[in-house]
């Protein structure tokens, strides 16, 4: 069994509500969807999503798809799937960074490997210890008034009953009132979590974390710039919420110095920031081995992409913040012919071969970029 082709697709995918970020207000998501096949024509898809274009992070939706087909492609052509550790370590060595491009290359691989064995790909990654995970949402509508109705809803629908507000946009102490007045309506019966993503600096984080603290919120993601080790590391020491490193905590070598300095005391796992579902079992590693609780982060994927999240978050002893990969909830439409299953306040892991979704091709035809013709696809 050798690979035979590699492509990979942009496809925008519109969501439900616009989805407020401190950068970027998502309307339409950007996904890459990657296919590989073999010489007989099995195929394996694999997901990463990008968020903002270039606002959010390095690894730009063109720039994923130029150099994998420019640099990568070359490398895994005519080589066996079921040796994908060995085919992402030959890449590592000739391609620096990329991390979003080498995991779909390597997931698209792994479920192409996966398949072939008909077994689910969570079995080449140690095998299931959960079979369904805690599953957040998170609140970004935006309007305080909004935001207490859908997390109602969803406590009504036994969807979640844990929250994320983003507060990175606007003025951070109206935004702290925002997130007080919210638990406040709520209660005990939920879990109130916020994500800054890099908006703020030094003292203002001093002063909205105190507010927050008090406020009952039980974790504070990426207040400072990805850069700041130290201040995270200040703002760790002088809290009891745990502070969460999201954007910093990208390559294992990044995570290794967040362990060392107590730069956070919490991991926000995405296994496209970290470069595939392989280095983000190193990440879960070393997070473990220095006492740092993990969360099953999303760059909100849709289905593909969420199962592959949740198949490798199975095979991980403890999410101690549980998980928010429900991209696909965020979705008007669905790009497999299969759904992700919300349950019971959970995540139902899917245990299908290779990561357990089929994908629709007439739906990623039309979602696809325009500037692919239907001439240049080969699905
Ligand atoms: C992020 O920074 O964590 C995850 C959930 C969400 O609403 O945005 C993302 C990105
Ligand atoms: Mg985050």
């Amino acid at each position: 069994m050798k690979i035979h082709s590699f492509d990979v697709y942009i496809v925008d995918l519109p969501t439900i509500r616009p989805h407020q970020l401190a950068m970027h207000t998502i309307v339409s998501q950007t996904i890459l969807l990657g296919c590989v096949t073999d010489k007989d024509g099995r195929e394996g898809w694999a997901e990463v999503a990008t968020i903002g274009g270039a606002s959010y992070g390095e690894s730009t939706p063109e720039a994923i798809k130029a150099n994998i087909d420019a640099y990568i492609t070359p490398l895994v052509l005519g080589q066996n799937p079921i040796h994908f550790n060995k085919i992402m370590n030959d890449v590592s060595k000739l391609v620096r960074g990329n991390y979003f491009a080498k995991a779909l290359v390597e997931g698209a691989i792994v479920d192409l490997a996966a398949k072939s064995k008909n077994i689910p790909a969570f079995e080449l990654f140690g095998g299931q210890i959960h079979k369904s995970l805690p599953i957040a949402w998170t609140l970004a509508s935006g309007n305080t008034e909004t935001d207490i109705e859908e997390a109602k809803e969803m406590l009504e629908k036994k969807r979640h009953n844990i929250f994320k507000l983003k507060i990175g946009k606007g003025d951070p102490y109206q935004n702290v009132e925002h997130v007080r007045k919210i638990k406040q309506a709520l209660g005990d019966q939920v879990r109130l979590t916020v994500d800054v993503n890099q908006a703020w600096d030094e003292d203002t984080s001093n002063y909205c974390i105190a507010s927050l603290q008090d406020a009952g919120v039980s974790m504070v993601e990426q207040p400072l710039q990805a850069w700041d080790f130290e201040g995270m590391s200040r703002l760790t020491s002088k809290f009891t919420v745990p502070i969460m490193a999201d954007e910093a905590a990208t390559s294992i070598q990044d995570v290794f110095r967040i362990a060392k300095y107590r730069a956070g005391n919490s991991i926000a796992l995405k296994p496209c920031k970290h470069g595939g579902l392989t280095q983000t079992k190193k990440v879960a590693g070393i997070a473990e081995a220095a006492g740092l609780g993990l969360y099953g982060g999303t760059m909100i994927e849709s289905s593909l992409g969420t199962a592959m999240c949740a198949q490798l978050y199975a095979t991980l002893p403890e999410m101690k913040f549980g998980t928010e990969i429900f991209g696909p909830l965020l979705f008007k439409d669905n790009l497999t012919l299969n759904d992700i299953r919300f349950e019971n306040f959970e995540v139902i892991v899917p245990d299908g071969p290779g990561f357990g979704m089929e994908i629709d091709k007439e739906k990623v035809k039309h979602y696809a970029r325009k500037f692919q013709s239907e001439t240049e696809m080969t699905i």
